[in-house]
């Protein structure tokens, strides 16, 4: 799909420095002279932010099923799409997402291990064709980054999962950000100096391109 805009997404597990990415990203963007639009999933309409609460938060009284989780990230990147991402982008503004379809393709396909065929047909249903321009996965080791995530303060109710969990999500966003010719790895095991640099070349070099 053409359009005049860019869709930047940044993309990690929690606690790899994905909020401070966004701000690295945003400045160099609006540097550049590009007029930007920040999103977030899932979230960035009044229903998606509804459906957010609703997929992070705890319901003591019932299991949240991996179908209805998978379903509502779903529902919230149907909202967000058609009535913000994909208008911006046709006005010739750039959309920086904090998260979009590769988190469902980790958490979903590689924590929860639903079959990556479901996965792909909801994909099509929803998206057609429509992919990020430019992608960074910023990868860390998920206890560092859950330390992190907890030095933060209370734990949502997916965050509360297993290592194993965390594994297997970081090993499916690996083996999609090495085949995605889009992509750009951020190792963050590193000084936050260090992370920063590596933000800013991998951007530059795509805005240059
Ligand atoms: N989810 C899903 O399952 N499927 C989907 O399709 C989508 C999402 C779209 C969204 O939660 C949840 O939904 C998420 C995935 C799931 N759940 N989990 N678990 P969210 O958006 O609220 O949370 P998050 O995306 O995980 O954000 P986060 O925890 O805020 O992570 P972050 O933004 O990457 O972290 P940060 O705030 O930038 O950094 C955390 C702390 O670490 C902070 O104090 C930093 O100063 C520190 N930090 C960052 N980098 C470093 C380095 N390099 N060294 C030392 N310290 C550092």
């Amino acid at each position: 799909m053409q359009t005049l805009g860019k869709f930047i997404v940044i993309e990690g597990l929690e606690g790899a420095g994905k909020s401070t990415a966004v701000s690295i990203v945003s400045e160099l963007i609006k540097n550049a002279g590009h007029s930007l639009v920040n999103t977030r999933e899932p979230g960035g309409t009044p229903m998606a932010e509804a459906i957010r609460e609703c997929v992070k938060g705890n319901w003591p009284t019932e299991k949240v099923t991996i179908e209805a989780e998978l379903l509502l990230m779903y529902a919230a990147r149907a909202q967000l799409v058609q009535n913000i991402i994909l208008p911006n982008l046709e006005q010739g503004n750039w959309v920086l997402g904090d998260r979009h379809d590769m988190s469902s393709q980790a958490y979903q396909g590689g924590g929860r291990q639903i079959d990556i065929e479901m996965i792909e047909a909801l994909r099509t249903i929803t998206l057609k064709d429509f992919r990020p321009d430019f992608t960074l996965y910023l990868d860390v080791d998920p206890e560092e980054g859950l330390n992190r995530a907890r030095g933060r303060g209370e734990l949502d109710r997916i965050e509360q999962e297993h290592l194993s969990f965390f594994e297997r999500t970081r090993a499916r966003y690996l083996a999609l950000a090495n085949e995605d010719k889009n992509c750009v790895i951020i190792n963050t095991m590193q000084s936050i100096e260090g992370v920063h640099q590596d933000i800013q070349s991998a951007i530059t070099q795509y805005m240059e391109q």
